[in-house]
């Protein structure tokens, strides 16, 4: 097995169990370390990646890590995030849209490089940075716009808005406005492929789940404790920190302790103390996000149990539509703009001829066509009725608004007799 190691630098640490016995004598090599025993944390590793097997055919070039086909999923993919994010500032600011919105400009390789190796069946967990996560895993932009609008034919029929993605369908189990609270939702959903495995038996039961979540977001309680407990039962669960090394205006640097001898901190490492792999990651790029994601996806199948992945990314704009992004300096700024995803793609497909120019123009023609047509669909979409208010509320929604004459109250005349007015950017009033 091909096993990819991108840098050994002092500090770092691996499971060397984690690693296959070719790659141990290598890893003590590069460390310079002696010989030491499989299990112990001693080597000084940044990231290990297995290769792709999810393509059946093989890529063009000899030197491609992909096939053409995952090649163009991906671009495909990140430029749709891209541009339906794109479209939803302007929509945001014509007032489309209420409440807040948070972009996810610049971490697509993140999103990409992870969801779009899952099957169907295996499930998503966001944050309040969950548009492009939904789009990812297959929800239509159509319905992930209408939800922004808050329409009827939104993935949440309008009543969760940009913050609360969810699909069935799709196993989205949805955006979180408070920090970390999906992270426990995520490892329900790996316990309960595990426990149809273990305890009812079905063999078949190996889907795993996916938790994406920002660095902050690694100083809340839940983050640890799913940890522990994802350790515990030898879940199928893959954290994602999407690290783009800011909480709102907290810098990264200011607000995470350092794990003894190391000047950064490293979330990664909080993997290992925990008894899982911790894997440090370019989220730049998406070929090695793949990389890394397919290891801990394959490991996580096999019931082998969870990792933590640190995908190191950028968000190009402020933390939300309402933030002026005053406080991250240009050079930072400019910095990570100069490592954006997707034409970094680009230039990879055009180089292995994974794809020609053309090609490419299909594939950001196909992106402006379906943005287009999203927006028109959601604009054009019905509002809910006022009586969905009622509803996914209370089993008997009768326990809620019900008149003395036995109706709902919102079938009383008066009820709806207000609008809703949206005021943006903040909010709406009803009057
Ligand atoms: C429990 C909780 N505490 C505080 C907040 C306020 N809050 C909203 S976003 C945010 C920062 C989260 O940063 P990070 O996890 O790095 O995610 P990013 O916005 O960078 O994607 C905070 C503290 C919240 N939403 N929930
Ligand atoms: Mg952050």
């Amino acid at each position: 097995m091909l096993m990819v190691v991108r840098s050994c630098a002092a500090g770092d640490t691996v499971l060397l169990k984690e690693v296959p016995a070719r790659m141990q004598t290598m890893l003590k090599q590069r460390s310079g370390l002696r010989a030491a025993q499989p299990g112990r944390r001693v080597v000084k590793v940044r990231a290990v990646a297995a290769p792709l097997k999810t393509s059946t055919s093989a890529p063009s070039s000899s030197k491609a890590l992909v096939t053409p086909e995952v090649a163009k999923d991906l671009y495909y993919d990140m430029v749709l995030g891209r541009e339906f994010e794109e479209m939803c500032a302007q929509m945001y600011y014509r007032g489309k849209m209420f409440g807040f919105v948070h972009l996810y400009s610049g971490q697509e390789a993140v999103s990409s490089g992870v969801i779009r190796l899952l099957r169907p069946d295996d499930h998503v967990v966001s944050t309040y940075r969950d548009h492009v996560h939904a789009l990812s895993k297959g929800v239509s932009a159509r319905e992930v716009m209408a939800e922004l609008f808050g329409k009827k034919t939104g993935c949440c029929r309008g009543q969760g808005g940009s913050m609360h993605m969810f699909s069935s369908k799709h196993n989205v189990l949805g955006g979180y406005a408070f920090i970390g609270e999906g992270i426990p939702v995520g490892l329900g959903a790996a316990f309960q492929s595990k426990y149809r495995r273990d305890v009812l038996g079905d063999e078949s039961a190996d889907s795993v789940t996916c938790s994406f979540f920002g660095d902050g977001t690694c100083n809340v309680g839940q983050f640890y404790e799913s940890l522990n407990m994802a350790a515990l039962y030898k879940l199928p669960h893959i954290f994602v920190v999407e690290n783009n090394l800011w909480a709102i205006g907290m810098s990264h640097l200011r607000a995470t302790s350092r794990t003894s001898g190391d000047e950064h901190p490293y979330i990664y490492k909080k993997g290992p103390a925990f008894g899982m792999p911790g894997v440090l990651v370019d989220g730049m790029d998406v070929l090695k996000v793949r990389q890394v994601a397919q290891e801990a996806v394959e490991r996580a199948r096999r019931g082998e149990g969870p990792t933590l992945i640190e995908a190191e990314t950028y968000r190009f704009r402020g933390h939300s539509l309402a933030d002026p992004d005053e406080l991250r300096s240009k050079d930072e700024k400019a910095k990570y703009l100069a490592r954006d995803p997707i034409p970094q793609l680009k230039k990879y497909m055009l180089e292995h001829g994974l794809a020609t120019e053309a090609d490419i123009k299909a594939l950001e023609d196909k992106v402006a066509e379906v943005v287009e047509d999203c927006v028109k669909f959601a604009d054009e979409s019905p509002k809910p009725e006022r009586g969905q208010l009622l509803e996914n509320v209370f089993a008997d929604p009768r326990g809620f608004g019900i008149a003395e004459d036995g109706r709902y109250r919102y079938q009383q005349a008066g009820f709806s007799s207000g609008t809703a007015v949206v005021s943006p950017p903040i909010g709406f009033l009803w009057h």
